[in-house]
């Protein structure tokens, strides 16, 4: 078979010329898969036995996309746009044959194919939005004219994955393959063209739907407000939105110069950079240098949790959802019974939201099999202990499973921050002892923290690994240390929030400064939501700080309708006078002279210890790498993706203006703001913390 280059190959079958990709691992669009397209494309026009051209790939997946590795280097070979130039001009009709997932400058290439047939487990979708880009390659020009401008709309702000039939359905492909024979039914529709003498479909020349949107401005204004709030601080879903009004409002050409622009304006800016930076950490976070993916695992289909109470119900409810059987512990059936009650109308309000069935209901709930007995754990896999921090519990607990628990099952902990190392040492197989930090509500939040023992093996971790896989969860692998990666860096801002209010701001100055940085909620709205009396305790409290104070008046955060703020019965918030003046006395009793803290000052407060404890936490072994430290706080803390996580943020500032602005800061307020002896070396050595 004739081969065009490394990646590229041009077969001529019955007068059909089938030209294939195998660029692994994705087929993306690089250098030398453009340049193959190009060349496959011209010598199949050029060679008079061939009457229609078939785009097809090997591997997983037609094409996924442009290579985003390639993006900021200098561009070698065609560009995109002359290798669409040749398919869409070719006076052969071409057919592209979609199979796996047809993405971004992948479905835009098929885009400017003349038909598309796909197999019925594809999928097509431009999901640049998702790296903080838009379709750069004529894609908000084309899709709405074949799917419509409100499907078009949906899909590039979005970036969802339309499967097969939604594609066929609204235009997107036109004709769907038997699965398994994509060729084959790609060469008969090709067949079938020819001899229908169907016309050369150019997408471009399409306009009837988007000339039925002309004039509608209801329609885009509506959708901006319906998308507002879970784009908030977002370029690219604006942009996006402007490229498909122009590709309603503007000829053809005119709204591909729209897009070349917004595109380069996005490309070149800080939140791609930033959301480019998430897509290769995301990845990157799943892989442990020491621990190679071949590692052995045992094998998990049984799981025991012992406590139902929130968290422990839902670890419970991951599991149930992804098929496996759970078995719920707790100390006494009235505290089983309520747990198991909770789980239920979890599932129930997410039926009644039209997220999954009744049906689904009722499987999950029968995988869920409440016990009181540590018996019952007997025959597990895995063992999640949940109960509430307290070492004597938990060591109480572990030398129980060190006798119940089977050989080889592994027994895990929750603990946010205690010691695996001390929980471990309680048991005679420490090795299968780990930390499986989950996150609050523990059936929603993506970030799992899998901590690792001094003597945990790697078994373990592997299994560890590949079940958050299982369940949905990005994972990322940390070591022992008090509050471990994300809560130890988190109490740098809660401190620093905390010594803010007392200098002279307030809790809605320091909340609206990190909500405007694009946080969900900022630290004292998120006390109030967790509850101000976690770690509080009646009895030794002595009205020694606001938190202590707010609790003693019975100011318990929003379950008692009252906390740093005030609420109404729907949950909204208010500053409450009451509050502010207990903060402005407390200043006063602690002859704090108050003064005015402008935005700048309090997120270099919040934000730059943060990223010096980072320093420290890479310095210990903590993490493995900087990007794993930013995909804990994009996934566990809301942490704005478009700002990159704390370490990225910190290079986008520059680590020198933050070690000098530490230095400072240590010399007129002391040892909370030392600076970490690594963040000086990478400083002093230009070190590049991200390779
Ligand atoms: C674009 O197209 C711009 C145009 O509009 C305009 C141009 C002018 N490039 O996810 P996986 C790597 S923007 C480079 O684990 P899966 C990935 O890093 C692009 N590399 O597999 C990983 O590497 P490693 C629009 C890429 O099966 C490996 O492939 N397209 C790319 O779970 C396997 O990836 C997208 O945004 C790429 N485009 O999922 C699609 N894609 O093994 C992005 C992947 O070293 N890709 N890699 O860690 C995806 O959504 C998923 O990778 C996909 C497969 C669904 C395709």
């Amino acid at each position: 078979m004739p081969s065009i280059n490394d990646v590229t190959k041009l077969d001529i079958k019955d007068n059909i010329a089938i030209l294939t990709l195998n660029s692994p691992p994705v087929n993306a669009l690089s250098s030398s898969v453009r340049e193959g397209l190009s060349l496959g494309i011209k010598d199949a026009i050029q060679d008079n036995n061939v009457e229609a051209i078939v785009l097809i790939c090997e591997g997983r997946t037609f094409i996924a996309g442009a290579d985003i590795s390639e993006f900021g280097k200098i561009p070698k070979g065609p560009s995109l746009f002359e290798v669409q130039e040749g398919i869409e001009n070719s006076p052969k009709p071409i057919i592209a044959a979609i199979h796996g997932t047809a993405l971004g400058g992948g479905l835009e290439v098929a885009l400017t194919c003349h038909y598309r047939i796909a197999v019925p487990s594809a999928k097509c979708g431009l999901p640049e939005v998702s790296l903080g880009l838009l379709p750069g390659a004529g894609g908000t020009q084309r899709l709405p004219r074949l799917v419509g401008v409100e499907q078009a709309l949906k899909m590039v702000t979005t970036g969802i994955h339309l499967p097969s039939d939604k594609c066929l359905k609204s235009g997107l492909v036109d004709e769907i393959a038997d699965e398994g024979r994509l060729l084959e039914d790609s060469v008969t529709f090709a067949k079938k063209i020819i001899s229908e003498k169907r016309p050369l479909k150019k997408v471009r020349e399409l306009n009837e739907k988007v000339i039925a949107a002309r004039g509608n401005t209801d329609l885009f204004s509506n959708y901006r407000k319906s998308i507002a709030r879970k784009t908030r601080g977002f370029l690219a879903p604006e942009y996006n939105i402007q490229c498909i009004e122009a590709a309603v409002n503007q000829t053809f050409d005119e709204g591909i110069k729209i897009e070349r622009d917004l595109f380069l304006k996005l490309i070149n800016g800080n939140q791609s950079a930033a959301q480019r930076y998430f897509f290769f950490s995301q990845r990157q976070v799943a892989k442990i240098p020491d621990v190679p993916k071949e590692t052995e695992v045992y094998s998990i289909k049984e799981i025991g949790i012992i406590g139902a109470g929130t968290m422990g119900g839902g670890i419970a409810m991951n599991f149930a959802n992804a098929g496996l059987p759970v078995t719920l512990v707790e100390r006494n059936q009235e505290l089983l019974d309520k747990g198991i009650g909770i789980i239920r109308k979890n599932y129930e309000n997410t039926a009644n939201k039209g997220r999954i069935s009744i049906e689904d209901v009722e499987n999950r709930m029968n995988l869920i099999n409440g016990q009181v007995s540590m018996e019952s754990l007997s025959t597990k896999d895995l063992i999640i202990e949940a109960v509430f921090e307290n070492m004597d519990l938990k060591k109480e607990i572990f030398s129980q499973l060190n006798t119940v628990a089977k050989e080889g099952a592994i027994l895990a902990t929750n603990t946010s921050g205690l010691d695996i190392n001390e929980i471990a040492s309680i048991t005679d197989r420490p090795e299968n002892v780990i930390g499986l930090h989950f996150f609050s509500p523990a059936n929603v939040m993506k970030l799992l923290e899998i901590v690792r023992g001094q003597k945990t093996s790697k078994k373990v971790i592997s299994t560890s690994m590949l079940m958050a896989k299982t369940i949905g969860k990005t994972a990322a692998l940390v070591g022992v240390c008090p509050g471990f990666v994300g809560n130890r860096i988190l109490s740098q801002r809660q401190r620093e929030a905390n010594k803010l209010i007392l200098e002279g701001a307030l809790p809605s100055d320091i909340d609206n400064a990190l909500f405007d940085f694009g946080f969900p909620m900022g630290p004292f709205a998120m006390s109030d939501l967790a509850g101000l009396d976690i770690g509080w305790n009646k009895e030794t409290s002595r009205g020694e700080t606001i938190r202590e104070k707010l609790c003693e008046d019975g100011r318990l955060g929003q379950k008692s309708g009252k906390g740093f703020y005030i609420y109404d019965e729907s949950r909204n918030k208010s500053s409450d006078p009451e509050v502010e003046k207990l903060i402005i006395d407390f200043s006063k009793n602690k002859q704090i002279k108050r003064r005015i803290i402008g935005n700048e000052e309090i997120l270099e407060r919040c934000l730059y210890p943060m990223i010096n404890e980072g320093f420290k936490i890479l310095e210990e072994g903590m993490a493995i790498r900087a990007s794993d430290i930013d995909i804990i706080w994009i996934n566990g803390y809301g942490w704005p993706v478009y700002e990159g996580g704390p370490m990225f943020y910190g290079n986008t500032i520059g680590f020198e203006k933050i070690l000098e602005w530490l230095r400072k800061m240590e010399k007129e307020h002391g040892s909370d703001f030392t600076p970490s002896p690594y963040l000086e070396k990478v400083v002093e050595e230009k070190l590049n913390i991200f390779n």
